[in-house]
């Protein structure tokens, strides 16, 4: 199938994808008149006032649309400049990513304290060992005490995470003290989340704040209140209840779907829908209703993030990441795709009804019109996921569709967190993060990056997120993913120990010693949060800085979207990370505000935003910051390669 016409014009299928499995789904919707998002993507042409955020319509004098080069378009009804538009408007997206994430986080605590309380017989406390050390993070005593005392105390804690009004987000303790004293200083050290969206919100009413200086200070307090808070109450208590996850095997593609099976797709956010279904499908009764239905088996497979997060903690096989959720359906396989919340797109529903798959919902947040609701609930599980077994097996045994499998498959290594990295460098008995700050000073390794995010089909899936890796690794900079992002780089085939001479020559020597690959998957997009803990354990090792700031590390979400990606850049850049963002920002170039995101931040000490669209410029920006902070700390000088003798190699493998 060569190009196909689009609204807009001609475009190859291979111009919207370089995932192969995808672009063979694309091109069969293509043959059977289904438009899906990668052709929408292509055909939808933003508003230009809209894509860098010219306009508002806070108020019914307008909408008004601002051009600062004219004179008679300079502000807007009510006087608004475009610095104070675009400060607002940044400030509800980040607030709109934040709420998000920690409602996400909320939702997870609520499950922690049924469990403490009994009334969540499903889920249990699975890691006592992480238990004790979050608890111990946030200041609670835990000697003498049994796990459900440490329990409800560490609940009690994480609940100021939400309610606070005044005082500091209990997990910002665990950023370091140079920082803390930063945000202190600077009035946004985050008090709790609902107030902190709540004030972001009255703040970008008209006719309240108008100074985009004043108006950064609540986004950042909003932003900090994601990542310090419910991110991080989300990820640390899911490993809490789920298990922390280590290094898995796991496959990653649309092969990973069977035909002669039942296939059962999760896709969201949440985990513990996900662990229901994974508890259900071993149930003997359904494996028989499924052979009897002429089935093999029940197959689930994760996709998106919450299929990143169940890959990490239990190497359940991953289909695709969110540029693949309708091109998947396209293979007539799926009996049923259960989602809870966040990226679900509504256009999966008439991608299901085109190929007969249930779509079906499953949190009171989330409803799509079309699809159908199935309420889960973690105080009886079953009552949702034995719905779902029942209505995928019957979909199997009258299947209509013609099935497509691409037969595409990559293994490889996903499950890394801050705690294994610890481990993995410093050993059982004295776990420690010296062996990565000896191997940057030393510059064998030249920095870290966090390459994170989605991927949007206003670019070719997944091309931007492989370039840019393949360049950083290829000069010695080790990258931490989460989300989509390790997606693409695991379809790639960068997820493994075999990728090592894709590796400059400093980074390969550490990944073949230590037998590990230079991209490490640390799950889902909640879980950044695990690199923010990892870049304060660097900074509290020693020798690379006194804040998150002096390290020499970046961070890039290539082929960004989402509200939660703008507040997930927003808050690594006020923990002191050069943020770079893909694809293009919503503001304009030069204005102040613009100025002040793009450099006023780093002259305060902080990090600061980037954006570029081509990978290998990006890949520039980021290597030339992770260059100036060598030389602030002096280490630059020392990055000509020493070869590697047996002490050294005994460093850093115990
Ligand atoms: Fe226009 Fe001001 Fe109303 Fe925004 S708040 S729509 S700039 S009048
Ligand atoms: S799912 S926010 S597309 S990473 Fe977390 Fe992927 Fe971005 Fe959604």
């Amino acid at each position: 199938m060569g190009n196909e016409k689009t609204e807009t014009g001609f475009v190859s299928a291979k111009d919207r994808t370089s995932c192969e499995a995808t672009l063979q789904m694309l091109e069969k919707a293509r043959r059977d008149g289904v438009t899906l998002d990668l052709d929408r993507g292509y055909d939808m042409k933003p508003c230009p006032i809209g894509e860098v955020s010219a306009c508002c319509k806070h108020c019914y004098m307008g909408p008004c649309r601002l051009n600062p080069k004219d004179p008679y378009k300079k502000v807007g009804v009510c006087g608004a400049t475009i610095d104070t538009i675009e400060a607002r408007n940044f400030g509800r997206n980040v607030a709109a990513g934040s709420a998000s994430h920690n409602d996400h986080g909320r939702h997870i605590l609520g499950l922690f304290k049924g469990i403490i309380e009994g009334r969540v017989k499903d889920f249990k406390i699975e890691d006592t060992l992480k238990l004790e050390r979050v608890a111990q993070s946030v200041g609670i005593e835990t000697a003498g005490k049994d796990v459900l005392e440490v329990a409800k105390e560490l609940h009690d804690e994480l609940e100021k995470t939400f309610s606070n009004v005044n005082g500091e987000m209990p997990f910002t303790k665990r950023a370091p003290e140079a920082l803390r004293e930063q945000w202190r200083k600077d009035g946004i050290m985050p008090r709790g989340a609902m107030v902190e969206v709540m004030e972001m919100m009255s703040r970008t009413h008209i006719g309240c704040d108008q100074d985009y200086n004043s108006l950064m200070k609540q986004i950042s307090r909003t932003a900090l209140a994601d990542g310090w808070g419910g991110s991080m109450v989300a990820t640390e208590l899911s490993d809490i209840m789920f298990g922390t996850p280590s290094p898995t095997l796991a496959e990653v593609n649309m092969g990973v779907l069977k035909e002669d099976h039942v296939n059962i797709i999760v896709h969201g956010h949440e985990p513990a829908m996900f662990e229901g279904m994974l508890a259900a499908v071993y149930d003997s009764f359904y494996i028989e209703q499924a052979k009897a239905a002429g089935a093999k088996g029940i197959n689930l497979v994760g996709m998106c993030c919450s299929g990143a997060e169940m890959m990490s903690r239990h190497g359940i096989p991953h289909a695709g990441n969110f540029g693949s959720t309708e091109a998947i359906m396209v293979t007539g396989a799926v009996d049923a795709m259960v989602v809870d919340i966040q990226c679900i797109k509504q256009g999966l529903v008439e991608v299901a009804r085109c190929y007969d798959t249930h779509l079906i919902t499953t949190n009171s947040r989330a409803h799509i019109e079309g699809a159908t609701h199935i309420e889960f609930d973690e105080m009886d599980p079953r009552k949702c996921t034995d719905q779902v077994l029942a209505k995928a097996i019957a979909r199997f045994g009258s299947r209509k569709m013609p099935i497509e499998i691409p037969k595409i498959i990559q293994k490889g290594i996903h499950g890394f967190t801050h705690e294994y990295i610890e481990y993995m460098l410093g050993g059982t008995f004295r776990g420690s993060y010296t062996p990565l700050n000896d191997n940057i000073i030393n510059g064998r390794i030249r920095g870290v990056a966090g390459v994170v995010g989605c991927t949007n089909p206003k670019v070719k899936q997944d091309s931007i997120h492989v370039e840019l890796v393949k360049e950083l690794i290829k000069n010695d900079v080790l990258v931490l993913q989460t989300g989509c992002s390790q997606i693409s780089l695991a379809k790639a085939g960068l997820l493994v120990p075999e990728a090592a001479p894709l590796a400059g020559p400093g980074l390969a020597e550490v990944c073949e010693t230590v037998g590990i690959p230079p991209v490490l998957g640390l799950g889902s997009c909640v879980d950044n949060t695990r690199i923010l803990i990892a870049a304060s354990a660097m900074v509290k090792a020693g020798g690379l800085g006194n804040t998150i700031a002096d390290l020499p590390a970046a961070g890039c979400a290539p082929e960004w979207m989402s509200e939660k990606a703008l507040a997930i850049g927003q808050y690594f850049v006020m923990s002191g990370v050069y943020t770079v963002f893909g694809i293009g920002f919503p503001a304009i170039k030069d204005t102040k505000f613009y100025n002040l995101l793009f450099d006023g931040l780093e002259k305060q000490g902080y990090g600061k935003w980037g954006t570029a669209a081509d990978p290998h410029e990006i890949a520039k920006m980021m290597i030339a910051h992770i260059d100036k902070k060598r030389k602030a700390l002096g280490i630059d000088k020392v990055r000509e390669r020493t070869l590697v003798d047996m002490s050294d190699r005994r460093d850093l493998a115990s």
